[in-house]
């Protein structure tokens, strides 16, 4: 039996879309939530996304002639365990390599940030070669354990995914909260870009496009977004579950993204947008900001 028969269900879709759809872009809810560490919520996320979605309209940043809701279709969400973390890691990795062999491509919903290791194995086992990691994140992610004594978590995962798939390079977007022993992993890291909070800031959309451009050709393979929204700043998207001052507006966002989507063009196969936590957001006053994200998402894509 196909994995996505049998692990993934659907209750109501993202802006209304069909639940399949033949050549367009598949949306997955991943609820996944079993390392929580500070606020939790995160699983509350997709179905959240879904339900509310359908009271906006669907018009991204910039009109490029575009009908987005044409284009997308929602599977559902994966159906998970609790608390087992390798499993699910393990079955998200199973879908998402499934749904990858239909579609070529997917936006997955989190779900806490972990669900990255499982589609980062998606790409490295379906495709055969993993070309580069880019990071979005207020947070490296990278720590040898967290809490002490817990190999595999939200705040550990990066390793686990350095050692399995072995991007040929890694970018970290927006970091801004970190420990040192973090810090010096990704200083270590053979090939990486790094670009903190105030880099993005600083930069013009031109510089970070040069940069990223750059970095985008000089190494093969697929491309993996990973977006925890968390490196937004907390004024404009408090429904976090760690959130960190001094974080980047939309439009600083919106230059990163619309440069790895832009340069990296088809070789972009998954892009995860985590770490949402409804219960978490006063009024839901980050939904906007989370919908707009999609929206541009998939102009760009
Ligand atoms: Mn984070």
């Amino acid at each position: 039996m196909s994995s996505i028969d049998f692990y993934v269900s659907t209750a109501g879709t993202i802006f209304g879309a069909p639940t399949r759809c033949d050549s367009g872009i598949p949306i997955l809810g991943i609820p996944m939530e079993d390392t929580v560490s500070f606020r939790p919520g995160t699983r509350f996320a997709p179905g959240v996304i879904r339900l509310w979605s359908q009271y906006f309209e669907f018009t991204p940043s910039i009109d490029l002639g575009i009908d987005i809701l044409s284009r997308i279709c929602d599977l559902g969400d994966v159906s998970l365990l609790q608390g087992l973390v390798e499993r699910n890691v393990d079955r998200i990795r199973a879908v998402i390599n499934e749904v990858l062999s239909k579609w070529g491509r997917v936006i997955s919903i989190g779900g806490e940030h972990t669900l990255s290791l499982g589609s980062a194995k998606a790409v490295r086992e379906y495709y055969g070669s993993y070309g580069i990691y880019v990071h979005v994140d207020a947070h490296l992610d990278s720590r040898q354990e967290w809490p002490v004594g817990q190999p595999l978590s939200h705040a550990t995962f990066v390793r686990h995914l350095m050692n399995s798939v072995k991007p040929k390079l890694f970018m970290f977007m927006g970091f801004r909260s970190y420990d040192p022993e973090e810090l010096n992993f990704v200083k270590n890291l053979n090939d990486a870009l790094l670009f903190r909070t105030r880099d993005v800031k600083l930069m013009s959309k031109y510089e970070l496009r040069l940069w990223v451009r750059n970095a985008l050709s000089s190494y093969d393979g697929p491309i993996h977004l990973s977006i925890d929204v968390d490196v937004l700043d907390p004024s404009i998207m408090p429904g976090v579950g760690n959130p960190e001052g001094f974080g980047l507006s939309y439009g600083e966002l919106l230059k990163v993204i619309e440069a790895v989507l832009d340069y990296g063009g088809s070789r972009v196969k998954v892009i995860d947008i985590v770490e949402y936590s409804p219960p978490n957001d006063p009024n839901l006053m980050s939904l906007p900001t989370i919908i707009h994200l999609l929206l541009d998402v998939l102009n760009y894509l």
